[in-house]
């Protein structure tokens, strides 16, 4: 069986990709995260006994504790995600985006190549090392148009030119070393084990407290929404059938303003979990002081990775929409475990914090 060193696997998106590998027992992992404040043991609960998994709280910017973790384990494949991911927190504190997505990288990617130059022959050649990044390394879109796979790089925002960078990294280390890489940018996820600090679960947070929705600007930005189980199939795809040194993007072809985004899930509260008074959630919905440097539009042609990989997403909006409010509706316990008191819904991002 293919062992898989998952990186960021107490994440978002890291655990719903561990809970997919260990539930259909598909490869051994061995989760290397940190437990920053949106890394959460609490998120893996039910994969944490199985003979399959291993956990190790590490940084990846420890290049020594990363040496021996390679050595111990000896994996096929390398999925990083771990990193710093939310924009607000990017705008009010770049640092450790700078440390985390850009050093951490280069640490996995030299620890990874001398790790990989050290393999007999055959395991050489089928080592893997997928990079996990975003469409925001692309910068912003006014209407028309989307993001392809050579699309120049224009990242805005100190989370996005963090991975930018990152991306750069990766493609150096294949080009110069020979590290077989490959990448993948995606568009906006939603769905399970969500931090409530991305817009979604924010929503749904403060309109179960009563408390204003916030919709930055006047909510007209636009973002392409994938269920984040659709993410994990294509992250597999790519790792297992993507060219060396390509990149693919994934989206999740459905794009929404914010606006319409929050008014869907408060109609699904309505319907889910009626207000005591009988009055519409969408009551609560607050404009707010914009983002800093707002990218307007998101977009991704995915037709690359349909095409040669075969891969699309399973879920529409409103079935991945449907199946993430019911989820956040049932696991009220995990979202008051992983706050914790760290953060409490309130607005950051506004550049004012040190
Ligand atoms: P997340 O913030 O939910 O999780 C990040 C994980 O990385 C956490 O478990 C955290 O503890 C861990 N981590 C942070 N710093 C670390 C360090 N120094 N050492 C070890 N672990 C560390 O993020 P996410 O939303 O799951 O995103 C995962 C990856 O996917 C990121 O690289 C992100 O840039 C990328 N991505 C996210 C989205 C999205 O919509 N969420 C879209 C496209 C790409
Ligand atoms: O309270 C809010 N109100 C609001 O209007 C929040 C938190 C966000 N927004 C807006 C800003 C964006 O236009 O909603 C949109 C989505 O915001 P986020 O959930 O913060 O996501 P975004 O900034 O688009 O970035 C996300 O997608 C790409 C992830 O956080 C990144 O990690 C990923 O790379």
């Amino acid at each position: 069986m293919q062992k898989i060193l998952v990186t960021g696997g107490a994440g978002f998106i890291g655990s719903n990709l561990v809970h997919y590998l260990i539930g259909n027992e598909q490869a051994e992992v061995l989760n290397v995260d940190l437990l920053t404040y949106a890394g959460n043991r609490a998120s893996l609960k039910s994969v944490e006994n199985a003979s399959l998994y291993h956990f190790e709280q590490a940084d990846i910017r420890d290049h020594e504790m990363m040496t021996r973790l390679f050595e111990a384990f000896e994996p096929d494949r390398v999925m990083h995600l771990a990193a710093e991911s939310h924009v607000d927190r990017s705008i009010d504190g770049p640092a450790d985006f700078l440390n985390t997505n850009i050093m951490g990288t280069y640490i996995m990617l030299d620890v990874s190549r001398k790790y990989w130059e050290g393999l007999p022959a055959g395991r050489k050649e089928a080592f893997r090392f997928l990079h996990i990044s975003t469409d925001e390394v692309f910068g912003s879109l006014e209407a028309e148009g989307m993001f392809r796979e050579d699309t120049p790089y224009d990242p805005r925002s100190p989370y996005s030119a963090s991975k930018a960078s990152s991306d750069h990294l990766v493609r150096a280390w294949q080009h110069t070393y020979g590290l077989p890489v490959l990448i993948t940018n995606c568009s906006n996820n939603y769905g399970p084990y969500q931090y409530p600090e991305k817009l979604i679960p924010v929503i749904i947070l403060n309109a179960l407290q009563g408390k204003p929705i916030p919709v930055y600007g006047k909510g007209e930005n636009i973002r392409d929404w994938l269920f984040v189980e659709d993410h994990v199939t294509a992250l597999l795809r790519v790792l297992e059938k993507g060219n060396v040194g390509e990149t693919y993007l994934i989206g999740g072809n459905n794009e929404q303003t914010n606006i319409d985004v929050v008014h869907k899930i408060c109609a699904l509260l309505d319907k889910h979990r009626p207000r005591g008074d009988g009055r519409s959630y969408a009551e609560l919905i607050t404009f707010v002081t914009d983002r800093p440097g707002h990218d307007l539009r998101y977009a991704i042609d995915a037709t690359k990775i349909k095409n040669e990989l075969g891969w699309e997403p399973r879920h529409d909006f409103e079935s991945g929409m449907e199946k993430t409010v019911r989820w956040y509706l049932d696991n009220l316990d995990w979202c008051n475990e992983v706050l914790h008191g760290s953060y409490n819904l309130e607005r950051i991002g506004l550049g004012d914090r040190r």
